[in-house]
């Protein structure tokens, strides 16, 4: 049972007060629970202890995109061709991922602001990440994929696999509302030729071409197609976000987290550090911002135990902080090591002028080429939706690359380094190339070479899947405990040794299922 201590100690905040409060945490607050990011990890965080008693504050530093005024085009979120002010976490120029188009460059000036894509520039690669309340389920494709069951072992060597398919993936599919296309309409539309073109290519191949489960509605997307309700996924709207059609975090395990009265969240808030508070618990030193970026405020509150949830490199990089500038010494050398890039390459193959991918094409893909076992690639069939013919077909990789990086803190700049090197994208590229050097031979095709500056055939300079960073039963105990602080707990895909085998936010927001039934069951019993 919970209580005492946790949910009804008169020391921390009582639960109507904070339901109650539509406005963000004051300076000087204490609070049972604090966590800090609104992704995946922290969203089951949130729910399911609310659900159990606990009254908890979630704090995050993007925008609550649900408050924001629409734009100049009357949205909220603009389409993926035309960026703006809103796209972009804290940029003056955009930083598209596909960054040509027929060999021109495509990136444009924009306002600094608190945007909703943050491609955040480590020396060796870029990390692709949404910002705002609901984390990346905000900018991301929505594929939901459970990774296979004979390769779990690689993924969480340490996690009761039988207990994961039995349970927690279940529960994590339910829980963000997973789908999948109906295949007779994907025949028909003209919205995924592209994803037809690839699954014939791949099979004349000899490839395994599967379809793949999404959190889009895939009612909606076909009333989209009929025309009866605005367009969204068929309407150029993913990257910067979608004003319709995707059960994001804050339609699914946030609106089930917020309806029970006990979680309030506060947005443009960031965790600064967190250090043991002298009467029990942790102080947490937050910086409200405002969307120029500039700190308005700087709060002190009370937490009587922290969930560190800002994906797995906010949660590193604060981490990495903490423990070198002694505000948690105790926390082990593991902290900051095992992070992994999920072996994400990009890359596009010029098909035949009497081989169209379309011109108008769905944001959300549908679609994957499995040659995991034999070739270490999983690639998935990706759109490139300009509103005209390109001829390209284009995919994002997911590799069992066997690097991994480290965090560290750097004095000087105050901030804290990651130590990927481009060049350990090479493994990559050769397991991805098992699959595209092949269709190539078979179709008589090529790769493109316009679509990322350079002529440059593969874009191995981002990744959309960082991994890594305070991993399962290293720096934490098996269920996400933090060694060395009671109370501290990581869980957020900075759990995950580097790699899922597929893309991998069902992996994160399961693993959080199985480590928080363990925690309210034994740490707030
Ligand atoms: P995440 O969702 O990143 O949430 C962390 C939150 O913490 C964010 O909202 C941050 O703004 C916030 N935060 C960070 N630092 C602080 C701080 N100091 N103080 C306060 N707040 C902070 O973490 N995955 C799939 O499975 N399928 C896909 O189709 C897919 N497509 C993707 C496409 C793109 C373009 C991108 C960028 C990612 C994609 N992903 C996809 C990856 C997926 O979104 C990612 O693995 C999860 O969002 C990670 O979940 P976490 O809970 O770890």
């Amino acid at each position: 049972m919970l209580g005492g201590a946790f949910g009804t100690s008169p020391t921390w905040a009582s639960s109507a007060a904070m339901a109650a409060s539509a406005s963000s945490i004051g300076d000087g607050a204490k609070v049972p629970v604090l966590v800090i990011g609104t992704g995946y990890g922290g969203s089951v965080a949130a729910l399911r202890l609310a659900q159990a008693g606990v009254d908890v504050h979630m704090v995050e530093m993007g925008q609550d995109w649900a408050t924001v005024a629409p734009g100049p085009d009357g949205k909220i979120h603009p389409k993926v061709t035309s960026p703006d002010y809103r796209s972009f976490w804290m940029r003056t120029r955009t930083k598209q991922p596909v960054s040509n188009f027929l060999g021109f460059p495509i990136d444009k000036d924009v306002p600094k602001h608190a945007g909703i894509l943050d491609a955040e520039d480590f020396a060796g690669i870029s990390v692709y990440q949404g910002r705002g309340v609901g984390g990346g389920s905000l900018v991301n494709g929505g594929m939901a994929v459970t990774p296979k069951r004979e390769n779990f072992g690689d993924v969480l060597p340490s996690v009761n696999a039988e207990e994961m398919y039995a349970t927690y993936y279940p529960r994590a599919n339910a829980g963000l509302g997973v789908g999948q296309i109906d295949p007779d309409w994907f025949e028909r539309t003209a919205y995924y030729q592209y994803s037809r073109v690839g699954r014939k290519h791949a099979e004349r191949s000899g490839f395994d071409w599967t379809f793949v489960p999404d959190v889009y509605d895939w009612d909606y997307m076909e009333a989209e197609d009929a025309g009866s309700v605005p367009k969204s996924a068929l309407g150029q709207e993913i990257l910067y976000g979608n004003n319709h059609g995707k059960k994001t975090l804050p339609k699914t395990y946030l609106a089930e987290a917020s309806a029970t009265g006990k979680v309030a969240i506060s947005a443009l808030h960031r965790a600064a550090s967190v250090t043991p508070a002298a009467d029990g618990g942790y102080q947490v030193v937050l910086e409200q911002i405002n969307t120029d970026g500039d700190i308005v405020a700087t709060k002190t509150v009370t937490a009587g135990k922290v969930f560190f949830a800002a994906g797995s490199v906010g949660t590193s990089k604060l981490l990495v902080k903490m423990k070198a500038t002694g505000a948690l010494p105790g926390l082990n050398s593991e902290v900051g090591q095992g992070w992994g890039e999920n072996g994400n390459v990009m890359v596009g193959r010029a098909n035949h002028m009497w081989d169209p991918t379309g011109p108008e094409q769905s944001t959300i893909p549908c679609s994957g080429i499995d040659n995991w076992d034999a070739g270490g690639a999983f690639a998935e069939v990706a759109p490139l939706p300009t509103g005209i013919e390109t001829y390209a077909s284009l995919y994002l990789s997911i590799t069992k690359n066997p690097h991994r990086g480290t965090f560290t803190y750097n004095s000087a700049s105050d901030a804290v380094d990651l130590s990927w090197q481009t060049a350990w994208k090479q493994d990559s590229i050769t397991m991805a190339k098992t699959i595209f050097d092949k269709i190539n031979s078979t179709e008589g095709t090529i790769y493109r070479t316009d679509l990322f500056g350079g002529y440059k055939i593969w874009n191995d300079q981002l990744t959309y899947h960082p991994l890594g960073g305070a991993v399962l039963d290293r720096a934490t105990d098996n269920y996400g405990r933090l060694h060395g602080y009671d109370g501290l707990y990581v869980i957020d895909g900075g759990l995950i040794p580097g790699n899922t085998s597929v893309n991998p936010f069902v992996t994160i927001t399961a693993l959080a299922e199985r480590n928080i039934e363990e925690i309210i069951a034994t740490d707030l019993a």
